[in-house]
């Protein structure tokens, strides 16, 4: 009897105290399903769910329905949500430290990003985060960005010329187009429209944007610039994650690692097959730009306004002579 006398009582505080009760998770992301960033929000939601016995529980807003990347990463600095797999051009504006992995032509391929995101470098860019109210959990991919463009083949920088990009909301996106030669334009994702009725004559994204977007309809054609790697960045509202257990922290950044990986591998295996697709839909595909010639109009990039702060160009140094 004394027993019961305690232990119900200590029950009840037990069951209502938050790290019992469960968790929901609102995650952001600006593009609609079977796109990369989905499938890394789809993978996290599956296997924090099943790893926590649906304590923990994700709804994933897709197609912008939050709002652009960067309102949504402004919602996570409020902690008005929880989560974000946000591509990394847009948050060039809340931590120039971002600007390092957008460097373009920094990685040689897929395993050289991998590593140095993976590693104590990007671990750097993540710590750096903290202070604009984000906590950096992993980096998935959107991919290696290539051109598009609706007006003639691209070989070289002088095909460039005037044309028309749209580019992400990133001073360094901007840049690089415009020491490429080009008119870049600003614009949130998505850009379907824009391109459709001529607003602009190109973009420039990974492989897997052309076909689930069906830019095939509207671009004629493909250069295989790859002239930056675009992670995404998996982020929590810093707000929000000072507030969980320590458990629960490991289990989300567990399970949002694995995501990372899954997406990453898949993505890679996909990329010939839509090589072929894209070809078959009619795209003229260039598959050997003059790489050198773009690299050289890129080269004084490091040494400009947007890598002078000394945090940013200490990293982007010490990254350039890790990918070397
Ligand atoms: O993932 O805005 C962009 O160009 C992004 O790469 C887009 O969200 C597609």
């Amino acid at each position: 009897m004394v027993l019961t006398m305690i232990l119900i009582p200590v029950l009840m505080i037990v069951i209502s105290t938050p790290c019992f009760a469960a968790l929901k998770i609102k995650l952001g992301v600006v593009t609609k399903p079977g796109s990369a960033q989905n499938i890394v929000a789809e993978k996290f939601k599956a296997l924090i769910e099943e790893r926590s016995s649906s304590k923990i529980k994700v709804k994933v807003f897709h197609s912008a329905s939050l709002g652009n990347e960067t309102e949504i990463l402004q919602q996570l600095q409020m902690g008005t949500i929880e989560m974000g797999v946000i591509t990394g051009g847009p948050f060039d504006t809340f931590d120039p430290i971002v600007r390092v992995v957008n460097y373009p032509f920094l990685f040689k391929d897929n395993d050289q990003a991998d590593a140095i995101l993976d590693g104590p470098l990007g671990r750097e860019i993540f710590n750096s985060l903290e202070s604009s109210g984000f906590k950096g959990l992993c980096f998935s991919e959107n991919g290696f960005r290539n051109l598009t463009n609706n007006r003639r083949p691209v070989k070289t920088p002088e095909d460039i010329k005037g044309l028309k990009i749209r580019v992400m909301a990133s001073a360094l996106h901007k840049t690089i187009w415009q020491s490429l030669g080009a008119n870049p334009t600003p614009m949130p994702w998505p850009i379907y429209t824009e391109l459709e009725q001529g607003v602009i004559d190109g973009q420039e994204n990974p492989l897997w944007v052309m076909e689930v977007y069906k830019f095939y309809e509207i671009q004629r054609y493909m250069t295989l610039t790859r002239h930056v790697y675009s992670p995404h960045l998996d982020v929590a509202s810093l707000k929000w994650w000072n507030t969980l257990s320590k458990a629960n922290q490991a289990l989300i950044q567990t399970a949002m690692a694995d995501a990372a990986r899954f997406q990453r591998r898949d993505n890679r295996e996909k990329d010939a097959a839509r090589l072929v697709l894209l070809a078959q839909k009619g795209m003229e595909i260039e598959t050997q730009p003059d790489i050198n010639a773009f690299r050289a109009k890129v080269a004084a990039l490091k040494d400009m306004e947007l890598y002078q702060n000394p945090k940013v160009h200490d990293l982007l140094i010490r990254m350039i002579q890790a990918t070397r």
